[in-house]
């Protein structure tokens, strides 16, 4: 016997396994998680030094139907009594802003973008004129749309637009407001860029001009978008930036805007391995200690828990459940004072899974559907690609299982010998395009048939010369591969 390639090794022993596993071991617990809620907006206060969050009260943000979720900020919009609560649309419903009362009494709405533009929005607001005058409202477009950036007055005027990032780009930006350069007046819009580029953080002015202060606060690699706050976690008279890896990470950073852009924290506050991604609010000074603290919540993938951290990362709470435990689909957060009373209030509000396929694989990953003869490329939530492809056929079947790119190679022959003169034996010399995702098989160029959408192969995955350089550029070593 020569080289072993597409075929599959020890099938006997694998389903012998399998088959024990199916008679003696318990099915595993699948718990379905839940990746939608209807848009209840609620309310939290904090007891004494931040501890002991309890909910206060609770209304639907957006119609009830709606299961795109939001963003929220909340801010003095009026510069008299309590805060408003500002609700951006989520990804997928019209593009509206709408500001309530903490009773949920709507004062004011309006159409950010365009209204066939569902692409979302990332809200924040802050006093950019100043102290003593009313907050303005601070929008971003969301996935999908330009790194566009409106600033709006609180009856939904636009004052000031500009776009944070390339232009062309349509990865959306997340936004902060907050005083972070005391070189300038009023406060500075804070933004991140979106999922689908390096991590990047700037500093505008609040006409939009760009104050030559940005932040690559992540590993180039990571292209996850960064979730961005303001807090002056150490007091004096600049606020400091808390940066987060908002899906496909755990990672938070809070830098000083000094002239060693100075790290303060870097920490992950989920579990080690959370990659789920996350938001971050400022929540004030919770503890009454005279710096403000700042909260997270997962973006995807893990579960309500929102989390309140002093500057360096120390734990401030126990975490909370803002909703139902089994719930993955993101809490947007944002804190003020909405009684005029003398504590904090934290408003949360349900998002939607970000990703369209799974969460669990990281970033990239490629799948295989045996069923549907297809494979797919997702990257950030996304599904970039998908084409059909023949899997094996029922005698050497593709095994299903989660695996990874081992190696890349441009080029590769394929031969194998079940026996002298068996008509299954192939010698196949310089097929393109090869990944390896077992130690004896590959998804690469077929160039002995076109018969894709149909089970062909001894293991291996068939794909067109076209479509095996698509994925054979876009994949990178380590992506995993799920056949199923
Ligand atoms: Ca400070
Ligand atoms: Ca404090
Ligand atoms: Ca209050």
């Amino acid at each position: 016997m020569s080289q072993l390639f597409c075929r599959r090794k020890g099938i006997l022993l694998g389903t012998v396994f399998f088959l024990l596993g199916f008679l003696v071991l318990p099915w595993p617990q699948m718990v379905k998680a839940v990746d939608t809620l209807p848009p209840a907006l609620k309310i939290f206060q904090a007891g004494k030094k931040g501890k002991n969050l309890k909910e206060q009260s609770s209304f639907l943000a957006l119609t009830p139907q709606d299961v795109n979720g939001g963003t929220v900020a909340v801010c003095n919009l009026d510069n008299k009594g309590a805060d408003e609560i500002m609700v951006g649309a989520g990804h997928g419903s019209k593009p509206e802003i709408k500001i309530y009362n903490r009773k949920g009494t709507l004062k004011t709405s309006f159409m950010a973008l365009p209204d066939y533009m569902l692409v979302g929005l990332n809200v924040a607001c802050g006093k950019l004129d100043g102290a003593k005058k009313p907050a303005s409202i601070v929008v971003a477009a969301g996935r999908g749309g330009g790194p566009l950036v409106q600033v709006f007055d609180q009856n939904g005027h636009r004052r000031n637009s500009f776009f944070a990032y390339d232009q062309a780009s349509r990865n959306g930006a997340f936004v902060a407001v907050g005083k972070v350069d005391r070189k300038t007046s009023g406060a500075q819009i804070i933004t991140g860029s979106g999922p689908g580029a390096r991590s990047d953080v700037r500093v505008f002015d609040k006409q939009g001009n760009y104050l030559g202060l940005d932040f690559l606060p992540f590993a180039p690699e990571y292209e996850g978008g960064v979730s961005v706050a303001v807090a002056n976690v150490d007091g004096g008279k600049q606020a400091e930036i808390v940066m987060a890896q908002h899906v496909f990470g755990g990672q938070v950073k809070v830098y000083k805007n000094d002239a060693q852009k100075s790290i303060l924290a870097e920490f992950n506050p989920y579990v080690d391995g959370f990659m789920g991604g996350i938001n971050v609010a400022n929540v004030g000074d919770v503890d009454k200690d005279g710096v403000e603290e700042f909260m997270t919540a997962p973006r995807q993938a893990g579960g309500p828990q929102i989390q309140i951290f002093k500057g360096w990362g120390a734990v401030v709470n126990n975490s909370l459940a803002a909703y139902q435990t089994d719930y993955r689909g993101g809490v947007s957060i944002s804190a003020g004072n909405l009684d005029k009373d003398s504590k904090l209030e934290f408003v949360t509000l349900p998002q939607k899974k970000y990703a369209e396929g799974r969460t669990d694989l990281g970033a990239k990953y490629i799948e295989v559907n045996l069923a549907t003869q297809t494979l797919s490329a997702y990257r950030n939530g996304v599904k970039e690609i998908e084409f059909l492809v023949s899997t094996g056929i029922a005698r050497y079947p593709t095994p299903p299982g989660i695996t990874q790119v081992m190696a890349k190679l441009p080029v590769h022959d394929y031969k194998w010998e079940y026996g002298p003169n068996h008509p299954d034996n192939y010698d196949i010399k310089n097929v393109h395009n090869n990944l390896r995702f077992r130690s004896n098989m590959y998804i690469h160029e077929a160039y002995w048939h076109s018969n894709f959408g149909h089970p062909m192969s001894h293991g291996c995955i068939n794909v067109n010369l076209a479509n095996s350089k698509l994925i054979y550029d876009w994949a990178d070593v380590g992506n995993a591969v799920w056949v199923h």
